[in-house]
């Protein structure tokens, strides 16, 4: 682990050459000889409520993708016809340097960034009226709108620069590779100390300071989502974050949690007995979901596409169940009555990037499919070599849907009533790992116990 701590003190970047290559990724979409210019504006700091609290900068991940900057206030232009980069940057004066420290020289930032023309930011009306294009490609409305407060002349195309872009982000560059496996790195060591650390008698938050302090000794500043730690029955709420609570003896703890590296994103689930030793029915559950897992991961090769993969794992969990005894019925009836999205509602998996649910899920004209659980799943299309998707099957016990189920003529016979009905302070296990798809299957960069034996072990202290 020393080793391991020591290997991780270099601090990574979205490195010049990786934003150099986003950028030539995302013009070679463009036909040769077509004019017009690619405009994005990077993001601004936000304040909490009109006061002067400063949320933590975050740049807009398409802005970071093409720059690698994640600074506020700076623009960029992309002129199809010369392929010229133009990075306006703000202007900043000595009050700026008072309060926020040193000032950036222009020779520091194209040191640094590397444009092909730096400007001031107060030069974009003047930098767009030179380029003079017949039309600026822009990313949303709200930016269209920014540009036609600047000229009303302007042609503006909000449909075609988004799609670009998130045609390019689907499929990863080595370059964010190295800065997820970076993520997954971290996170693993993070997961494993909260495994460690946890005992009955600990709140939630405690754990969160666990786990926020391992990513943060490691240079991980930026959470990548608002994380879950949820003891007993908090583990069924799916996206639970108060992480306010006791966890008892005899509770599953579930984390879902990760941190960014350089904007890319980590996400990943445990879920343990907080007193290190799964019960029966913890045991038997838990396995389940383990199998679902680790058949779905398997599975994966170039050309299988989420959906399928969702329902696959659908059926491994109400086979298990059945075996348990929790549910009752052949397994294509309890599939076909839709009797999985009671125990596993949400989605098997998503997109992985710059965002922790990333963009490009679905394709332009495939729709959600309309059916109870799967309506959820944010990916569906066939996996390709150097996409990112997370896999996370689960099976929760919510009373908000075991308890109508239970009453419902077309459910009940499919569920085992006395048994089910004890478990609705069970709560939910959920495992989740991080994985690269691969010519001929996959990468899981996600290296964190999930065996019971192992997990039993590791909270044994050995
Ligand atoms: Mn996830």
């Amino acid at each position: 682990m020393i080793g391991a701590s020591a290997k991780l003190k270099e601090k990574l970047t979205i490195d010049t050459m990786t934003a150099h290559v986003h950028r030539e990724k995302l013009l070679s979409l463009f036909e040769e000889g077509q004019t017009g210019v690619l405009y994005l504006k990077g993001a601004e700091l936000m304040y909490r409520h009109g006061t002067d609290y400063e949320f933590p900068f975050r740049q807009e991940s398409n802005f970071w993708y093409l720059t690698g900057i994640n600074e506020p206030d700076y623009h960029m232009v992309l002129d199809l016809k010369s392929g010229n980069y133009h990075l306006l940057a703000p202007e900043r004066d000595e009050h700026y340097a008072v309060w926020h420290g040193k000032i950036k020289s222009n020779d520091e930032i194209i040191e640094q960034y590397e444009p092909d023309i730096l400007h001031t930011a107060n030069k974009l009306l003047t930098v767009l009226n030179d380029l003079n294009p017949d039309v600026i490609y822009c990313l949303n409305e709200e930016q269209a709108e920014f540009l036609e407060d600047l000229n009303r002349n302007f042609n503006v195309d909000t449909d075609t620069l988004q799609d670009a872009i998130t045609y390019c982000r689907c499929i990863k560059t080595d370059g964010e590779l190295t800065l997820m496996r970076r993520a997954a790195e971290v996170n693993n060591i993070a997961h494993l100390e909260v495994m460690k650390a946890l005992k009955p008698g600990m709140y939630e938050y405690e754990m969160k300071a666990i786990f926020d302090y391992h990513q943060k000794r490691h240079g991980l500043l930026q959470d990548a989502y608002s994380g879950i730690h949820a003891g007993g029955k908090n583990s069924a709420i799916l996206h639970y974050t108060d992480n306010t609570d006791l966890i008892k003896d005899g509770d599953l703890y579930l984390i879902d949690a990760g941190y960014e590296c350089e904007g890319y994103a980590s996400d990943v689930t445990r879920t343990y007995p907080a007193n290190g030793k799964y019960s029966g029915m913890q045991a038997a559950v838990y396995q389940v979901a383990l199998e679902a897992m680790n058949k779905t991961i398997d599975a994966i090769q170039p050309g299988v596409k989420m959906e399928d993969l969702h329902l696959a794992s659908s059926r491994i969990i109400l086979a298990g169940l059945k075996e348990i005894g929790l549910v009752k019925g052949s397994v294509d009836d309890l599939m076909d009555n839709d009797i999985f999205a009671l125990f596993f509602p949400h989605g098997l998996g998503h997109f992985l990037g710059l965002d922790t649910h990333d963009v490009g899920g679905y394709p332009k004209g495939v729709e959600r499919i309309d059916r109870p659980g799967i309506q959820f799943l944010r990916v569906r299309r066939e996996l390709l070599p150097g996409m990112v998707i997370t896999i996370e099957p689960g099976i929760y016990f919510i009373p908000a849907l075991l308890e109508p189920a239970l009453e419902n003529a077309d459910k009940a016979p499919f569920l085992n009533t006395d048994k089910l009905s004890g478990m609705m302070d069970f709560g939910g296990i959920r495992i989740e790992d991080n994985l690269i798809i691969t010519e001929d299957g996959c990468e899981n960069m996600t290296d964190v116990p999930k065996e019971i034996s192992e997990i039993e072990s590791v909270m044994r202290g050995n």
